[in-house]
């Protein structure tokens, strides 16, 4: 909270540094825009940046001596208090660059990242795979360092577990990370246990899956009629929310979460994965991209995470933002196009929805016998959602299985 509040009465200059490699000059606007909306959300201020074409990179500092100078110049000019590496640096380059300019505080992409996890986090669940985040990138900083790597003063890069570090060593911070991964899990299997109870009523569950302010929960909003926060902020949500609602005759448990994001950091994904199952567990996903932007990148971006999550369930692709777009010749044929702020298109999104779970999914009535009710829990591990009534001489089951789990249930069919 301290923290929080330093953020508040200090409002940060930031200064970016681009390296550029395989002469990708034209990547760089769509760097700096990502970057630039980083800091923004983080509460700070972007007063410049420099970059360099780089065809091959000097081991200790990236940067080739004559542009160092003159970024130097320009960041003492402007009385900048945090540099933005924009890439991955090793902990050496990093303690280097540093020193280089006048030890002003030196973050990368990936610290900055989890410095707006840290401010965004909200449950102790969201909290704790922050800091778990933050504990294992320290780790990995510390890797091959005689000494811990400082960064003194508040503001970005120091919210969070980063300033104990100062006076922990390596063993603290792995007990520490030992300790976090004990407490998530427990959180976790209390989580299992709560959404197996829900299983047993007849719901399926939709989960909002994509790229950071695509607009997940602003649609999650527009369908349910709730008022969960969205904000033009990168990662305005951490923490998975979950709506009910009724796609006709399907009882849906709507779940929004955490945005991705280009290289996202990979301890990140790991310390969120528990989160994260919501999306993968999910009966259909919706990958939701901004159809102004580069979709395509954000989907390749939202395709391959999930495919690290081991998400296979149906995916439906949306496009978001789509008010003013009136050409969709360009965009892919099976989208769906809409605008959850303007509540443009959600009928079409609806039976999209609808179809999918038809095409996937059969909701069946079983009238059984009590001598075949063990035959029925035999099968129920196949079922995606069931609900028992007892009644005085049958069992009345109200069933929801995929189809190609159909055959399990053929014998107690009549
Ligand atoms: N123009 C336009 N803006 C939209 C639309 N839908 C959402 N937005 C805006 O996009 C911004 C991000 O929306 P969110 O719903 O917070 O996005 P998100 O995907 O939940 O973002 P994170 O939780 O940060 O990953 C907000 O400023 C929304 O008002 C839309 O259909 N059209
Ligand atoms: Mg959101």
């Amino acid at each position: 909270m301290d923290n929080i509040e330093n953020f508040n009465t200090f409002y940060e200059k930031a200064y970016l540094l681009f390296p550029i490699f395989n002469g990708k000059i034209s990547e760089l606007e769509g760097r700096y825009d990502e970057i630039a909306q980083l800091v923004k959300t983080a509460g700070a201020e972007v007063v410049g940046y420099g970059f360099q074409v780089l065809r091959e990179i000097s081991p200790a500092t990236i940067f080739g001596s004559g542009k160092l100078e003159e970024m130097r110049e320009e960041i003492r000019q402007k009385d900048v208090n945090v540099i933005i590496f924009d890439g991955d640096l090793s902990p050496s380059q990093a303690q280097n660059l540093s020193d280089f300019f006048d030890g002003i505080k030196f973050i990368d992409r990936t610290a900055l990242i989890l410095d707006i996890f840290a401010l965004n986090a909200k449950t102790k669940e969201g909290k704790l795979q922050v800091e778990l985040a933050q504990h294992e990138y320290i780790l990995s900083r510390l890797k091959g360092q005689g000494k811990a790597l400082s960064r003194l003063g508040g503001g970005i890069g120091t919210r969070g577990p980063g300033e104990t570090k100062l006076e922990t060593d390596r063993r603290y911070i792995r007990n520490r990370i030992t300790n976090l991964k004990g407490q998530l899990e427990e959180l976790a299997k209390k989580r299992k246990l709560i959404s197996s109870r829900r299983d047993r009523t007849n719901t399926l569950t939709v989960a909002l899956a994509g790229y950071t302010n695509a607009g997940k929960s602003t649609l999650l909003n527009a369908l349910s009629g709730s008022d969960v926060l969205a904000e033009d902020k990168l990662f305005a949500t951490l923490d998975p929310t979950a709506r009910k609602i009724k796609v006709k005759n399907f009882n849906v448990i709507l779940i929004d979460t955490v945005g991705f994001i280009k290289d996202i950091p990979t301890n990140l994904i790991n310390a969120f994965k528990s989160t994260l199952e919501s999306v993968s567990d999910a009966d259909l996903i919706l990958n939701v991209c901004d159809a102004r932007g580069d979709w395509q990148k954000q989907n390749e971006v939202t395709e391959g995470i999930l495919r690290e999550l081991n998400a296979n369930s149906p995916i439906i692709k949306v496009f978001n933002k789509c008010e003013d777009i009136s050409d969709f010749t360009n965009y892919p044929a099976d989208g769906v196009f809409i605008s959850a702020k303007h509540k443009k298109g959600l009928d079409n999104l609806i039976e999209a929805i609808c179809k999918s779970f038809e095409e996937h999914f059969v909701y069946c009535t079983l009238s059984l016998d009590f001598s075949e009710i063990n035959e029925f829990y035999k099968i129920k591990n196949f079922l995606e959602s069931y609900d028992v009534t007892y009644g005085d001489d049958k069992v009345t089951v109200n069933l929801c299985i995929k189809k190609i789990y159909l055959s399990k249930i053929s014998k107690l069919v009549k």
